[in-house]
């Protein structure tokens, strides 16, 4: 069990000794050295210092932080504002946010963003990316999460996706706004293929949003044909303009749920361009079994994108939550656990490495997404990591065990309880 005590803060940050811990599917009863909040020493048997705290954690299990690499923090927090989405389409969600959107103000976004975003850390994330929307002529939203990715940097680090939810090319000086997001400052540029009016509007967009992304050294992370149309396929443009451009492992394809819907000798011949590319793709599996199959009567299509099959191809995938009680999530609440679990269930990859492999969605995959450096638990990387109540993390998964403390630069974000359960009989 951990014991606290005032943690032992120097200058330049944590000293602190971990002790008798799995390290992801690694051996038990392993010690980890904290030193100036840095990862300094990892084995067995590792000797307190003077001035170190330690903290016992035998038996149980250390993480690095999750990633939710895909999350819109911009509505989180609106459900039923000014009504719910009664039909459970992306489309009615679209217009419903639409309404809201008039009412925004800078400080109703920081607020529910900021609350949206300490919730995920208690849930042991500490990376998270951000789709805001940029179809609104003030960029309210925008300006509000820029401010607050600065003011809480220290505890988070959050990437900003420029998303234009009603389209780029239809909607009115949709490049202009998409082009001031990427003056203001977001990490990465967005677009949204399939709601566009057009096909020739869908492949325009993308081409546009490819261009300004390499005219701002930018990151790309784009909504792709999320819908069951089998004939949306934004998805092989965005794939060929990226290894055209050389910048494939800094593009990402969210949603791709008509991947679901799409022919098998299609697929077949996608695949290769998709590996030949090296995208990644994101895949938010609670929110695309609600959101889609929703024009169809029986069979009702799951639209979860071939996580299975991208992953088979070597192809990199991450798992996001996607909405936090918003026009297209009544429920979610940032803990990726619920994520995984339903995603392994609906993609079918049940078999014991996959479960057992199942956290690099949230970790070590979502990482790869966001281009991210200095992450993982490695001597000389920043001492950022989760301790989870479980043994390792097939029990952790399947309980649904806490994060019992949540360690930014070896200083404690969050902390919880353990779960403790009497059975009198
Ligand atoms: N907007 C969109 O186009 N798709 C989504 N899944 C969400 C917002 C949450
Ligand atoms: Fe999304």
């Amino acid at each position: 069990m951990p014991h606290t005590q005032a943690s032992a803060m120097g200058e330049k940050g944590a000293n602190l000794l971990i002790t008798g811990v799995r390290i992801e599917d690694g051996p038990a009863g392993v010690d980890i050295r904290i030193t100036d909040g840095k990862f300094a020493e990892i084995g067995a048997g590792l000797a307190p210092r003077e001035g170190e705290e330690v903290r016992d954690y035998t038996g149980k299990l250390v993480l690095p932080p999750y990633i939710e690499s895909h999350v819109h923090l911009d509505t989180a927090l609106t459900s039923g504002q000014p009504r719910y989405n009664e039909s459970g389409t992306l489309f009615e969600g679209i217009e419903v946010w639409s309404e809201r959107k008039q009412t925004l103000t800078y400080e109703d976004v920081k607020d529910r963003a900021g609350r949206a975003l300490r919730q995920q850390a208690q849930f042991g994330i500490q990376y998270v990316r951000s789709h805001v929307d940029v179809t609104d002529p003030d960029l309210t939203a925008l300006r509000a999460l820029i401010d607050l990715r600065e003011e809480l940097k220290d505890s988070m680090t959050l990437q900003l996706v420029a998303f234009p939810q009603e389209g780029i090319e239809s909607f009115p000086n949709g490049r202009d706004l998409m082009r001031r997001a990427a003056e203001m400052g977001v990490d990465a540029i967005g677009a949204i293929p399939h709601f566009e009016f057009t096909r020739e509007y869908s492949v325009s967009s993308l081409n546009f949003a490819v261009e300004l992304a390499q005219e701002y050294g930018l990151l790309m992370d784009v909504h792709c044909d999320e819908i069951d149309d089998e004939a949306s396929r934004g998805l092989e443009t965005l794939a060929t303009r990226a290894l055209e451009a050389g910048i494939g492992p800094r593009v990402t394809a969210s949603h791709t749920t008509a991947m679901h819907s799409y022919n098998n000798a299609y697929f077949l011949r996608l695949v290769r361009l998709l590996k030949m590319s090296g995208i990644n793709f994101v895949s938010n599996p609670l929110v695309n079994t609600h959101l889609q199959g929703r024009v169809d009567t029986y069979p009702k299509r799951r639209g979860v994108t071939r996580v299975k099959e991208l992953t088979e191809a070597g192809i990199n995938v991450s798992f996001g939550q996607d909405d936090i009680e918003d026009p297209w999530n009544p429920m979610g609440t940032g803990n990726l656990r619920d994520v995984v679990l339903n995603g392994l269930y609906v993609t079918q990859m049940m078999a014991r490495s996959e479960i057992t492999g199942s956290y690099n969605f949230i970790t070590h995959n979502a990482a790869r997404t966001l281009n991210l450096s200095d992450y993982g638990i490695e001597v000389g990387n920043t001492a950022n990591f989760i301790v989870l109540d479980a043994e390792d993390w097939f029990h952790a998964l399947s309980f649904g065990s806490p994060v019992l403390a949540n360690f930014r630069a070896g200083r404690v974000l969050t902390e919880s309880e353990a779960v403790v359960r009497t059975v009198n009989f």
